[in-house]
């Protein structure tokens, strides 16, 4: 890169690190409010206190638990499914899908098309001499799998190791533990199972869902998950995203104000993962095939066991896991946001048959004050077309969650056409329109 176009990358990521400070700032003051808030004696009264305290964004959740009773279907973990999971000889009936395990191509590690995950390294996007071609990499990265590796994070290693140090601890509880910050009924949050679907199957994981800011609270009183190190954690993943977002907008050609500003002060949710090894592998899923339904995903890897899967025309590709590395990876909201550029991307986790894994996910949401729909300097930029209807943030949330129960991606509500076609392909015999009430007649 020449000298001038060095010098405005210069001057863009001492404004990119401004605005990182300014979002740990913001982000740790919020923490702060939450661990002030008094504790009441009970879980879930401290759940619902803090829901209401802390951001609308948590405020349309709750709504959405009320009027969208099991839209999202958690279930706690009891005795019978830890005895199973330990066992795992036999499979429990509702663990059993071994047709949606076989069902496509998965591309072998050894296949003589050799890939890799596309890697962007973000000392090099930091780097002005470095940067024009590795913003150019992160971009078709999200072009054509959605999905890549972060290399040279800069994230510190003691936060990371405090984060993956405390997760395998949780999970390393008695379930009798684990069990006081179990999910509620009908709700989102808490200790419990990954979303089962309409078929009734499960997930074969024990997972632990936090709207940020409240549970940490929870889980301080509860039980040893340690809230600095989940405060710490959050404030460096917010940071990092603003950076990564950053850089997509110099991709897309457009100012990073445009992109950054619909992350900023959004909510960030964390899912915690653990999939225990299962003797019979195929029998079971670790996470049906889904897309994100927030923004951006940041994937840390607790361990080195395989099992994360990425279709790509068509086929599963799996992740090789590596050290160091966060996966990322374009959610929903972010491809309506760019108006199709980013795809976001369908993925599966499958078990190992003697090694655990353990996964820290944050989802990143983003809005355009209150709106999902394409970014305007994104159209203006391409001259083209919107793709994607405005919807609102909490009718968007509905819809994904009613899209996942019929086992369909939230595209659906905002692509009608995509949505009639998939939706009709994949449900003959069902009304679409009542599957999908954002779809116009
Ligand atoms: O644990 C993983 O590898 C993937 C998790 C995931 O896809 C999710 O939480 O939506």
């Amino acid at each position: 890169m020449g000298g001038g176009n060095g010098q405005k990358s210069r001057m863009a990521r001492e404004r990119n690190m401004e605005k990182a400070k300014g979002a740990k700032g913001s982000q740790l003051e919020t923490n702060k409010k939450a661990m002030n808030i008094q504790a009441p004696k009970g879980v879930t009264l401290c759940l619902n206190k803090v829901i209401l305290d802390i951001s609308t964004g948590c405020r349309g959740i709750q709504a959405m638990e009320a009027s969208n009773k099991k839209a999202v279907n958690r279930d706690a973990i009891t005795e019978e499914v830890a005895a199973a999971f330990a066992e795992s000889n036999v499979i429990p009936e509702r663990y059993y899908r071994p047709d949606e395990v076989n069902a496509g191509i998965v591309v072998g590690y050894d296949d003589d098309e050799a890939y890799e995950l596309p890697v962007v390294d973000m000392g090099r996007l930091l780097d002005p001499e470095l940067a024009g071609a590795e913003i150019a990499k992160l971009g078709s990265a999200c072009r054509d799998w959605g999905f890549f590796q972060l290399v040279s994070h800069g994230i510190d290693e003691q936060v990371v190791n405090e984060m993956k140090d405390s997760t395998a601890r949780f999970f390393s509880l008695p379930l009798e533990s684990k069990k006081t910050v179990a999910v509620r009924e009908n709700g989102i949050e808490g200790f419990g199972h990954h979303y089962s679907r309409v078929s009734g199957k499960l997930d074969w994981a024990e997972s632990v869902i936090l709207v940020l800011f409240l549970i940490l609270f929870q889980v301080q009183v509860a039980v040893d998950l340690n809230s600095d190190a989940l405060d710490k954690f959050s404030v460096e993943m917010t940071s990092l995203t603003m950076r990564i977002v950053g850089f997509m907008a110099a991709d897309l050609g457009v100012e990073q104000e445009a992109l950054v500003r619909a992350f900023r002060d959004s909510r960030q949710n964390m899912l915690l993962h653990h999939y225990p090894p299962c003797r019979l592998p195929d029998k079971v899923i670790g996470i049906t095939p889904h897309t994100d339904g927030l923004s951006l995903t940041v994937l840390l890897q607790v361990d080195d066991t395989p099992g994360l899967q990425i279709k790509k025309d068509g086929r599963w590709f799996p992740v090789r896991p590596r050290q160091g590395t966060f996966i990322i990876n374009v959610a929903n909201i972010l491809e309506v946001l760019t108006n199709g550029a980013y795809r976001s991307v369908e993925h599966r986790v499958l078990i190992h048959a003697r090694k655990s894994r353990t996964t820290v996910v944050m989802f990143h949401d983003a809005h355009i004050d209150g709106m999902v729909q394409p970014i305007q300097e994104v159209l203006k930029h391409n001259g083209a077309e919107a793709r994607y209807r405005s919807i609102e943030k909490l009718e968007y949330m509905k819809g994904h969650f009613s899209c996942k129960v019929c086992m369909q991606t939230f595209m659906c509500t905002t692509s009608e056409v995509k949505c009639r076609e998939h939706a009709e392909a994949k449900h003959p015999k069902t009304d679409v329109y009542q599957c999908f009430p954002q779809l116009k007649k």
